[in-house]
């Protein structure tokens, strides 16, 4: 069940709130000066999240707490802008020791490419903020109703077309970003400018009516699952180098069971432009979402639905003439591949890579499996850099070579390189946070993933599937913040142990998987799941992927889900 004033509820009070904000001030500075309540002022939550900090209460104590009449165990989620998820050995060692003193002891990748720390308190948010800051990050937009994070492809392999990518979501992330001094005065004692609040030339007074999400994929991996995104932009590469971007516009994941209204949908492509053409295009989408979107009710508010309730061609046509040029013709693309590949790879340049699977992305030391210690002591001697992918994973990028058996030997130590001898199926599989942190979450996700493998490994095993990708996806609730409509087969939590199953989703992130069956344990998945994938390795054509072979066999109807 939500808490109150999260991001569903009042609509209309959340568009006051930021009318009213004075630039995303309200009454934060007061609200964190109070020492008799671990919250901050009610009114300021929606708020806070522009300055990329969740109010969130330990859901595990909530129970127990309201019995014994204590207000709940209030905490903070911080997440930190990184476009193309890219952190130095410096950044990362000082994230370590910020989580150490202030937060859970856990820093946590995401499915958009940043970390988020969690259980910060509210008399530690303001060091902690200032240590993200002090090691060159910011926390700034990476929530609220405004541009995210920017994600890419983060394979440092493909240097010259993704240093290009790269630099692109830099310049988005930035460009993008509010004007607002609310920040620095807030969080890094800035002195206050006037005349408040700041004019924000591209949001407005009420920013946009939700969020909004780039991504920048480099065919032929859809890592970035771009068709999953507001705005997504496709490399297009001649001779090595960034030759032009394929638009597509609309995606999104989020619904709401039991309204019929809500869905998850695939951005569709539009049109092409040359790079440099890319943050006009970026500005001037945001703008008809700023103009057009739902601001009436905010279940429905995402750019999708403006997409969707307007047309296509309507949103073309203003594009370009918001634009003042015309779009070029789509250009041809092929995805082949989704997802990270684990161990080594050596780039054109000969530099090495080791790529880190990071079940759910929870770095955190846990019995032999060390991973904040392992990539700390990695962070001590690594001279290249780090690339968190947009699954979760971490590359540890541009080795020098002469590291490279002490990095491999203390990532085996550490426990870091212990999913190499598990499933394929494992190796790709993707949750989200949910319990007990996410004020959203209705079932577990996160915490149930180590368990429903640990079930449908020896399923595979015996259906001989161990080596077959098979791109499995879990959320708490279905909101999608694993991007679950975009699996083979997902898991959508309803309820204490109750979820949503679907299946048939491509294995290349471009077909959304159908409802299957809803009110499935975990337990009961896995009856659910283990005569299909004994069908499947029977009936399978060669390299067939799951989510194809299940749209063959009418196992997915092939239609795309309803919130209903
Ligand atoms: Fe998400 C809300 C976690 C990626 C769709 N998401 C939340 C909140 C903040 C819950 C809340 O509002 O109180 C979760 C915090 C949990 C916690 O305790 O940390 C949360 N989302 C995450 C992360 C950490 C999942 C993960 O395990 O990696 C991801 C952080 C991304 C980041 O770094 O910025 C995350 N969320 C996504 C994605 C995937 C993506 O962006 O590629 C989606 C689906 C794509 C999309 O946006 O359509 C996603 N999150 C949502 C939604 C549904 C929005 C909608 O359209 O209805 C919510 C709820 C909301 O906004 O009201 C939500
Ligand atoms: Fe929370 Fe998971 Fe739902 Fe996202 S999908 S809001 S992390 S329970």
């Amino acid at each position: 069940m939500a808490t109150p004033d999260t991001e569903t509820s009042d609509f209309d009070s959340v568009e006051r709130i930021k009318a009213g904000s004075r630039g995303l001030r309200g009454k934060l500075a007061e609200g964190l000066r109070d020492e008799v309540t671990g919250a901050i002022l009610p009114g300021d939550t929606a708020l806070l999240k522009f300055h990329g900090v969740y109010q969130q209460d330990d859901r595990d104590a909530r129970n127990d707490r309201q019995h014994r009449k204590l207000e709940p165990a209030y905490q903070f989620m911080v997440r930190l802008r990184m476009p193309g998820g890219v952190c130095s050995p410096a950044q990362w060692l000082a994230l370590d020791e910020l989580v150490q003193r202030y937060a859970s002891a856990s820093l946590r990748t995401t499915t958009r490419q940043t970390f988020q720390l969690h259980g910060v308190l509210k008399r530690d948010l303001k060091q902690t903020i200032q240590g993200i800051n002090e090691a060159l990050f910011t926390t700034l937009a990476t929530c609220g109703d405004i541009n995210r994070n920017v994600i890419c492809h983060p394979n440092p392999a493909l240097s010259r077309v993704h240093a290009s990518a790269h630099g692109l979501a830099e310049r988005l992330s930035t460009e993008l970003l509010p004007r607002t001094r609310a920040y620095h005065e807030l969080w890094l004692d800035d002195e206050c400018v006037t005349p408040l609040p700041e004019p924000e030339p591209l949001y407005g007074a009420t920013y946009l009516p939700r969020k909004f999400k780039i991504a920048i994929a480099i065919p032929p991996s859809n890592d970035v699952d771009v068709f999953a995104h507001c705005l997504g932009f496709i490399a297009v590469t001649e001779n090595d180098r960034l030759a032009a971007l394929n638009i597509s516009v609309g995606g999104g994941m989020g619904m709401t069971h039991g309204d019929g209204t809500t869905f998850p949908r695939l951005g569709q492509v539009i049109g092409s432009c040359a790079p440099e053409q890319a943050l006009d295009v970026a500005k001037q989408v945001i703008a008809i979402q700023r103009d057009f979107g739902n601001r009436v009710n905010r279940r429905r508010s995402r750019f999708k639905y403006t997409i969707e309730d307007r047309g296509l061609k309507w949103f073309v046509t203003e594009l370009e003439s918001r634009l003042g040029w015309s779009l070029n013709q789509a250009l041809p693309f092929t995805f082949t591949s989704r997802g990270d590949l684990t161990g080594w790879a050596t780039g054109d340049d000969g530099r090495r890579h080791l790529t880190i699977r990071v079940p759910s992305g929870r770095i955190a030391d846990h019995g032999a499996t060390r991973l904040l210690t392992g990539f700390r002591e990695i962070a001590r001697i690594h001279t290249g850099d780090f690339r968190i992918t947009p699954n979760q994973n971490v590359i540890i990028a541009n080795i020098e070579p002469r590291r490279t058996e002490e990095i491999e030997d203390l990532a085996a130590t550490h426990g870091l390189l212990a999913t190499r001898r598990q499933s394929a199926l494992r190796h790709q599989a993707l949750s989200c946070v949910s319990f007990p942190t996410c004020g959203l979450a209705m079932a577990e996700s996160e915490r149930a993933m180590p368990k429903l493998l640990g079930r449908l490994e020896p399923v595979l095993q015996a259906a001989g599937l161990n080596e077959q990708s098979i791109d499995l996806r879990v959320t708490g609730c279905p909101n999608g913040c694993a991007r679950p409509y975009l699996g083979e087969i997902a898991l959508v939590g309803k309820g204490p142990d109750s979820y949503k199953v679907f299946l048939g989703g491509s294995a290349l992130g471009d077909r959304l998987a159908s409802f299957y069956q809803d009110n499935v344990s975990l337990d009961g998945a896995v009856t659910l799941l283990e005569p299909l994938l004994h069908e499947y390795a029977a009936t399978r054509f060669e390299s067939e992927p799951f989510g194809d072979w299940a749209l063959r066999q009418g196992h997915a109807s092939g239609e795309p889900p309803r919130g209903a």
